[in-house]
């Protein structure tokens, strides 16, 4: 290499300001094409992400070196969603350039935050499950193992919700519009992915019984990379987003005017397969478009995997030793038949060597019992889409229930439960069923969850395979909802005890000494309010509406779903106003109630409750007697980016579901974390959180699990919890009779009758006069400061166990067969 190159390079990796400025300028001109004069917000943000990519391509490829090197195994996780968020501060904090980019923008005349906030959400997630693999892909890297996610780029990201007259509209997310500075397209990475034709059996040379699958339609799948770094450990792992292209060679010169017309129009057909994410959130909706987006990331990934995997290795029967490849629920399920097939039908292993290659390789994790989200794909839809698939499904099955009789003997029930094919009018691929047959481990994502999948949906199948089944409680990454979204906090316990925490998150605990150093108690609520003011200009700035920053911030943020119960808290809320019309005179804790959410657009209750909780909202913030007592408010548009801003500004997190019905959550955590008090019931990760944080330091009300149960096997009716609590029969007779739409007084029919004639599936009456006890315990707990600040304390310095490395640890242990690697010093270990 020539001196004049290497000291070229030496500039573009510099880590100093000057350096970063020297290349903010240079991307400006050489890859944008203008200048700093003429540059707009938009080029220049361009810029400096170029910029932070140079600095973070070495260290991409000399991660993926050494993970050649040393053959170290590789674990995929397969997820239709990622829901990354924004990745500019991601980077420069895991990077530690942060100050150094705040100071070449400055020096360049922009504003760092004004630029961050130029970036694009990658939505690219319906919620909690797209999150977590988002975290998942921080932890991996930052714990150093050779962790991959692997998923579709879509060009719609989730739908943008904005509210008109209080009810929701939908918009398409344009997200890249201008493109992503993130995401670099591979040429050279580009796999045919096959669809229809139909399998047909020949005979091989060893006279055996074959398969091929002829006459298929394909898709390309193009690779997009983007760069996952770890936390100041020189790792940087991969994202691998599949787009779909259409077949390379049209032959053209075949084609009239009008053929060749129509082939070019061809070309959005196939490309429409990465167009839309799915909008549907534990609803399966059994579209062929989805089917064939799931198809596309299981084959386009397991053709990347097995190239990778023969380029460093001989024999594909020491595959589980090498790859680990994960399902982020049913959505990727396809991986079983689709590997036994390229096992058997193109590297011509036998039937049970394949099995076992592909049990021992894949494992899945589940994130829900709500039956409704289940994919179950038609029989039919499979015949006619992937019929060689259909044909393995089938021999899976049957080689199956052989072993479930073997197991329990002629028990025809027991048999039909257990079946991967559902029989009946429509005959159906059950995906859950085929994730238990075909991986060596299932996981749930809090205890609770992991009980009851084995107590009920799973039942049968734990007693036949108790030792697939494990628990993996969920996790967030504390890099981003910690240090980057809270930087006061971040900085002030670092002050105290060191930053050994953002990597060994449970060291917060030796915050918990804290608790009577009164210097570090104002600072800490000082902080508390400063995050609540910084939430309030950023509401009035984008609403006009004024938030009252004395009050308690009491939060419900998460997808609008009747199990969530953002119903309970609409209630509470309109009670809290008659309440205060009853009594003008009594004092009141101010309370400013917060929700955001997007709901399904085919999800009529749903978006039901957000005209609602608009309407409420319109009563409550009009009405002069709530001023300083009362507010309720809904922000448009939760996004990753909004949760960054709302989670730090919480006094109260409502984490409120229907026992039983929350696998996890962990937006609980992220509260828990940020010194948040949680109002919740003892449903998904709530009950650990209790565990760790201690049970004063939690207020937890209603109905458990066992006690829905019961309620349901003695015959609950909601007419008589109405009946019985006169504050809570008062907002139900408004809301029925149109006391917060007096122009449309029937329009919340839907909802009263499903709480009064349908019996309230979701026992929101049931809970709902425990709910209220509980949120008067939080009003008498904010009246004393000191011991609400202490409590919030605990909550922060307990959370520990909820820090996604510690989730990714027990996976590599657990499932992954990767613990070595979790050992091998490079972790960051505080300075
Ligand atoms: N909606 C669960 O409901 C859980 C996440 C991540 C969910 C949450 O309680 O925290 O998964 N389930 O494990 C899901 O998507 C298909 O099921 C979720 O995000």
């Amino acid at each position: 290499m020539s001196t004049t190159t290497s000291k070229k390079l030496n500039v573009k990796t510099g880590m100093d300001t000057e350096s970063i400025k020297a290349d903010i300028l240079s991307h400006l001109r050489y890859s944008l094409a203008t200048d700093i004069e003429t540059a707009n917000k938009k080029e220049f943000y361009k810029s400096v992400v170029l910029s932070v990519m140079d600095r973070l391509h070495d260290s991409w490829l000399n991660t993926q070196k050494e993970y050649r090197e040393k053959k170290t195994k590789k674990i995929y996780y397969i997820s239709m969603e990622f829901l990354i968020g924004r990745l500019l501060d991601n980077a420069l904090v895991n990077l530690n350039l942060e100050q150094e980019f705040r100071d070449a923008c400055k020096d360049l005349g922009y504003d760092y935050e004004e630029i961050r906030d130029i970036e694009n959400d990658a939505a690219l997630g319906n919620g909690g499950l797209g999150r977590l693999a988002a975290c998942f892909l921080d932890s991996m890297a930052t714990l150093g193992l050779a962790g991959f996610g692997y998923g579709i780029k879509y060009d719609y990201g989730i739908f943008k919700q904005k509210i008109h007259d209080g009810y929701q509209i939908e918009r398409p997310d344009d997200w890249l519009r201008f493109g992503t500075p993130w995401a670099t397209t591979r040429p050279s990475v580009m796999y045919p992915v096959r669809f229809y034709g139909r399998s047909v059996p020949y005979t091989d040379e060893d006279g055996h019984l074959r398969f091929k699958w002829e006459n298929t339609q394909h898709v390309y799948a193009l690779a997009n990379d983007i760069p996952m770094p770890g936390f100041r450990n020189g790792v940087v792992n991969n994202l691998r987003l599949w787009k779909a292209t259409s077949p390379k060679s049209l032959d053209l010169t075949s084609f009239n005017q009008g053929e060749y017309i129509n082939a070019v129009r061809d070309i959005e057909l196939h490309e429409n397969i990465s167009r839309v994410l799915y909008p549907n959130d534990k609803i399966f909706v059994g579209q062929e478009l989805r089917l064939k987006q799931e198809y596309f990331l299981v084959s386009s990934t397991l053709q990347d995997i097995l190239r990778e995997y023969k380029q460093q290795h001989d024999d594909l029967r020491d595959l589980p030793k090498y790859v680990a490849i994960q399902c982020n629920d049913t959505h990727p399920n396809l991986a079983v038949p689709d590997l036994m097939r390229i096992l058997m039908d193109e590297e011509g292993f036998d039937w049970e060597t394949s099995w076992d290659i592909t049990v021992k390789t894949l494992s899945y994790t589940n994130h829900t019992v709500l039956p409704e989200a289940l994919e179950k794909w038609p029989v039919s839809m499979l015949r006619n889409l992937l019929p060689r698939h259909l044909q393995i499904i089938y021999e899976i099955n049957k080689r199956f229930i052989n072993k479930v009789h073997e197991h329990f003997g002629d028990d025809v029930n027991r048999v039909r439960r257990m079946s991967i094919i559902s029989e009946g009018e429509q005959p159906s691929v059950q995906m859950a069923n085929l994730g238990i047959v075909g991986t060596h481990k299932v996981n749930g994502v809090a205890a609770l969850h992991t009980d009851l999948i084995k107590k009920t949906i799973f039942r049968d199948f734990f007693e036949m395979y108790p030792e697939r089944f494990t628990n993996k409680t969920n996790g967030i990454t504390p890099r981003r909802w910690l240090k980057q979204c809270n930087k006061p906090l971040a900085d002030l316990i670092t002050s105290e005890i060191g930053d050994s925490w953002i990597t060994h998150l449970s060291d917060l605990r030796k915050l918990d000494d804290k608790v009577n150093d009164k210097k570090f108690m104002k600072k800490y609520s000082d902080i508390k309010q400063q995050n609540k003011e910084r939430l309030a200009a950023y509401v009035k700035e984008n609403y006009g509406f004024e938030l009252n920053t004395k009050a308690i911030f009491d939060i419900q943020i998460k997808r609008i779903h009747e199990y969530k119960r953002q119903l309970m808290l609409a209630i509470y809320a309109a009670a809290q106003y008659n309440y205060i019309k009853a009594n003008p005179d009594a004092p009141v804790v101010p309370r400013t109630i917060i929700f955001a959410g997007k709901a399904a657009p085919g999800y009529a209750m749903a978006k039901m409750f957000i005209k609602l909780i608009n309407s409420i909202s319109d009563k409550i913030n009009n009405d002069p007697d709530m001023e300083g007592k009362l507010q309720c408010f809904f922000l448009d548009n939760y996004s990753v980016t909004l949760a960054e801003q709302l989670i730090p500004a919480a006094d109260v997190s409502e984490q409120i579901s229907t026992a039983g019905m929350e696998a996890s959550g962990t937006g609980n955590m992220k509260f828990a974390l940020n010194g948040a008090v949680t109002i919740g019931t003892l449903d998904g990760a709530n009950v650990e959180i209790k565990e760790e944080v201690g049970d004063e330091n939690i207020i937890i009300f209603g109905l458990t699990v066992e006690g829905v149960e019961e309620l349901r096997r003695s015959g609950y009716s909601s007419w008589e919890y109405y009946n019985a609590d006169k504050a809570l029969k008062q907002v139900i007779d408004q809301i029925r009779d149109g006391f917060f739409e007096p122009d449309h007084p029937s329009l919340f029919h839907t909802i009263t009758n499903s709480l009064l004639d349908g019996n309230d599936y979701f026992l929101v009456l049931a809970d709902y006069p425990a709910y209220a006890e509980a949120q008067k315990e939080v009003d008498a707990l904010y009246s004393k400061p000191d011991e609400w600040f202490k409590v919030a304390l605990y909550n922060t310095a307990r959370v520990g166990k909820f820090s996604s490395d510690r989730t990714i640890s027990d996976y590599a242990t657990d499932i992954w067969g990767c613990e070595d690697q979790l050992n091998k010093g490079r972790e960051y270990q505080g300075s």
